[in-house]
């Protein structure tokens, strides 16, 4: 190709940074005070300053463990800490948020002097285990109202479905940097240019195929698996061009780039239940609901593997774990079929 007939790639989406977008979704929608918007854009500040720890943890004496054991009795590393205190000194700030629960505190931290009924649910680092050899990690986010006339938010104030959230979200700091959010109506994804310093659109109205071709599930765990899992992985794993089988495996150990992939990809991931872990190792509220919500928007599917959608489990308690399986909606049926009746 010759200059001459070379044009500048133009596009409507270009241009269009995470504030922007999330600005102009706030002036579609009627009685929208900004509230929202305000809040979305102060996590997507935090997840910038989180982005910009992650990028240069090796070179800041941020890799490693603090010593330290958090709520789930798991080893702390230095960036979860730094992640969870960023997401606290942003959301503390404006008022838009009135109290914030994550995985790295064993109750959930009040901002007082709120005058915004929002609730921040999140994992600050996602995938600890995976810093220190890097590998995909990301942060996971959920927004839940709180009406402050009923008085402070408390733990019990966490206790909502997952059908309650009217926003999630996650950012996976992988070969880039890209935050994916919904409020429901619609998925979209921006990448982080580092020289510019904003989110731009780069994935709009994500889409997740009705099926995939790959599988991603700790394989190791096999002999703690149900007989269904059990039967289940030996048929994804079976001859049968026909059926499209076998399915390939992929497993990062980070739950927001496995999901990533499935989301983008199609396919399935799981996490069952197992005589380790029989209530599942993921946490419902923070974990397993925000990527249910994306999912759902996107056309895909959150169950846990027994016939129960994941956004309809009313949580039990703040840090409660849950049995997860989601993706393409066929794949999700399929490894349903083995499990439903177990
Ligand atoms: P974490 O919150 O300690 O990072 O644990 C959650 C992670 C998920 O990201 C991932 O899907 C899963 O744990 C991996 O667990 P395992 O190492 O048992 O396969």
């Amino acid at each position: 190709m010759s200059y001459a007939s070379w044009a500048p790639p133009s596009s409507p989406q270009q241009g269009v940074n995470l504030e922007t977008f999330i600005l102009e979704g706030m002036l579609e929608t009627e009685g929208a005070t900004g509230t929202f918007t305000a809040l979305l854009n102060q996590i997507c500040l935090a997840t910038k300053l989180i982005t910009s720890r992650v990028r240069r943890a090796g070179l800041s004496d941020l890799l490693g463990y603090t010593g330290e054991t958090n709520v789930q009795g798991e080893q702390v590393q230095k960036l979860d800490i730094i992640a969870n205190d960023l997401l606290i000194n942003t959301l503390r700030r404006q008022g838009h948020c009135s109290a914030l629960a994550s995985e790295e505190l064993a109750e959930p931290v009040v901002f007082p002097h709120a005058s915004g009924g929002y609730l921040v649910v999140t994992d600050p680092l996602d995938g600890s285990s995976n810093i220190d050899v890097d590998i995909s990690i990301g942060t996971i986010f959920g927004v839940l109202r709180h009406d402050l006339k009923t008085g402070p938010p408390t733990t019990q104030s966490f206790l909502q479905k997952g059908r309650d959230l009217v926003a999630a979200g996650y950012v996976i700091y992988g070969s880039s940097t890209v935050l994916v959010l919904t409020t429901g109506n619609g998925v979209h994804g921006f990448t982080w240019d580092p020289s510019v310093g904003e989110f731009f659109l780069s994935h709009n109205n994500i889409r997740t195929p009705s099926r995939g071709n790959t599988y991603s599930i700790n394989e190791g765990n096999t002999s703690r698996w149900s007989p269904g899992v059990k039967a289940w992985n030996e048929y994804i794993k079976s001859v049968d061009p026909e059926k499209n089988l076998p399915y390939g495996a992929r497993y990062v150990g980070s739950m927001v780039a496995d999901a990533h992939r499935t989301l983008l990809r199609g396919g399935m991931f799981a996490y069952p239940a197992d005589t380790k872990s029989p209530g599942g190792k993921l946490r419902l509220l923070y974990e397993a609901n925000p990527f249910a919500m994306i999912f759902e928007a996107a056309g895909g599917k959150a169950t846990n593997g027994n016939g129960t959608n994941i956004l309809d489990i009313k949580p039990t308690e703040l840090h409660m774990r849950v049995p997860l399986v989601l993706g393409s909606t066929e794949d999700v049926d399929t490894f349903e079929s083995f499990t439903k009746n177990e």
